[in-house]
């Protein structure tokens, strides 16, 4: 019988959790693609004026469920200081969205630079990669095959794992259903990565952001302070000094 019940409850009320990283370059687009994504996905979630973002200093955090899947996305500042704290995340993420200022030919070097350090870490093996060809909404952008061809030397870094290059629009929304639906396709059959166990009678908030956090919070594991802003404040606050900026 408790076990019937045990069986019921994780079925009403748990969701198999993955954890998202954004990455890119500063001004590729990343805030608004979250905040565009929790516009589509969540119901009733009033997002943010898009045009009110600035520039990430910290992290945001974004919560969505599609299906019985629910994605907890982690967007990490892209400025040139605060890469060196993406790979502190690396090891608890199950998927990274990498996205590209499709506007900015000047920067596309930089950017793959950045897209090689990631792709190239131990800690990110077999996690499938999003690559966002943003900003598509611009006439004067760069293409896909631009891009591809730009980003041709990685590929054979790439190693065993799902990659797909897509076109979008944060700003309009071009294209981001379709790279939501493929990450959840990749990260739910991707077996070396498996779920955390989320109960939803527990609702994380939609919209938290995290300015000064730099790393995972070791009293927390990086959850309840992402979410929790209050209970979070002197775990995280301890972390500071580690962000130089
Ligand atoms: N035209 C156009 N502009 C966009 C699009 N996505 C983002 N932007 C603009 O690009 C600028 C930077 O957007 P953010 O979302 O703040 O960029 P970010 O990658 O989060 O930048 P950091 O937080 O500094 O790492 C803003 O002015 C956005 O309005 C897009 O799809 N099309
Ligand atoms: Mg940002």
């Amino acid at each position: 019988m408790y076990t019937l019940l045990s069986g019921l409850y994780k079925y009403m009320f748990q969701r198999d959790e993955y954890c998202i990283l954004i990455l890119g370059l500063d001004n590729a687009g990343k805030t608004t693609f979250l905040e565009q994504t929790k516009t589509r996905f969540n119901k009733n979630y009033k997002g943010m004026s898009l045009s009110k973002i600035t520039t990430t200093v910290g992290l945001n955090i974004g919560t969505i469920d599609v299906g019985k899947t629910r994605l907890m996305f982690w967007d990490l500042g892209g400025q040139e200081e605060l890469q060196s704290l993406w790979d502190k995340y690396y090891a608890e993420s199950h998927g990274v969205i990498y996205v590209i200022d499709s506007t900015d030919e000047e920067r596309l070097s930089e950017s793959k630079r950045a897209f090689e350090k990631m792709i190239t870490s131990e800690a990110l093996e077999g996690v499938p990669i999003l690559v966002l060809a943003n900003k598509q909404d611009v006439e004067t952008c760069l293409s896909i095959p631009d891009i591809k061809t730009a980003f041709s030397d990685c590929i054979n870094k790439i190693g065993k794992r799902d990659c797909l290059t897509q076109a979008c629009s944060a700003l309009t929304g071009k294209g981001v259903n379709e790279g939501i639906e493929w990450m959840v396709k990749c990260v739910v059959r991707n077996i070396h990565r498996p779920p955390r166990k989320k109960d939803i009678t527990w609702q994380p908030s939609t919209d938290a952001r995290h300015f000064f956090h730099p790393v995972l919070c070791s009293s927390c594991d990086g959850r309840e302070c992402c979410t929790m802003e209050d209970s979070c404040l002197s775990p995280c606050s301890s972390q500071m000094e580690l962000l130089s900026i």
